[in-house]
């Protein structure tokens, strides 16, 4: 969900954001998202009536739909390899990262129980690391990891950080100094800021202390 709105900023693109709690949904809501999951996309803008769901697909239709700036390369290997990286960060890394850190920290302090420190430092130290480890493979020395302007990729991988970082991990700079560094340029960037700033605001109700 986080990625759509950074692309959406990315691109200048205004939206209204209806908040559905995917583990209580609204009636109804597996007839626009069959998997009942978010996000999902309703556009009605410009003669469009349709609703998207899957945070992959609705950013390759917003490129389609509003190309500039455009934020996937057009050479075919960079548009493979970024595709790929955006899958990757968007399944995988994501699932393990809410799944293992997320979910014992910040989920169970929003179902207003208590956070399970204990278990969300396993996961980050047992199925985290390797994730990280391709990241700072993959990424080197450079700032972006296709090409050398902002694309999918760089959104989609800096989207999951931001959960962590709201479990209070963020990554080691000694051990992964150049993903380290790609993190946190991208959380500066005014588009990851703003949603960070707006998450904070409900987290820190909670007690919960965003790391940096
Ligand atoms: N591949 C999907 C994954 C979406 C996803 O897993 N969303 C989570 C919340 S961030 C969700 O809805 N979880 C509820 C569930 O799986 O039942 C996408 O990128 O849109």
């Amino acid at each position: 969900m986080r990625k759509v709105r950074v692309l959406m900023a990315e691109k200048g693109l205004a939206y209204n954001h209806d908040q559905v709690n995917p583990f209580k949904p609204p009636p109804d809501f597996e007839t626009i998202s069959p998997l009942k999951r978010i996000p999902v996309l309703r556009d009605e803008g410009d003669g469009a009536n349709v609703t998207i769901p899957d945070s992959s697909v609705i950013c390759a239709y917003l490129e389609r739909k509003h190309p500039t700036p455009s934020l996937y390369p057009s050479a075919p290997v960079d548009y493979a390899r970024a595709l790929w990286l955006e899958e990757y960060a968007s399944s995988d890394f994501a699932r393990v990262g809410a799944v293992t850190v997320f979910q014992p920290v910040v989920l169970k302090r929003i179902m207003r129980q208590e956070s399970d420190f204990a278990a969300a430092k396993e996961g980050w130290e047992q199925k985290v690391p390797p994730f990280f480890d391709y990241f700072e493979r993959e990424l080197g020395d450079r700032t972006h990891f296709v090409g050398d302007k902002l694309s999918i990729a760089d959104i989609a991988i800096a989207s999951p950080f931001v959960n962590l970082a709201h479990a209070g991990f963020v990554p080691d700079s000694g051990r992964h100094p150049h993903l380290s560094r790609f993190v946190k340029a991208m959380h500066a960037r005014p588009s990851f800021a703003a949603c960070i700033e707006e998450e904070c605001k409900g987290l820190s109700r909670l007690g919960l202390k965003y790391a940096s």
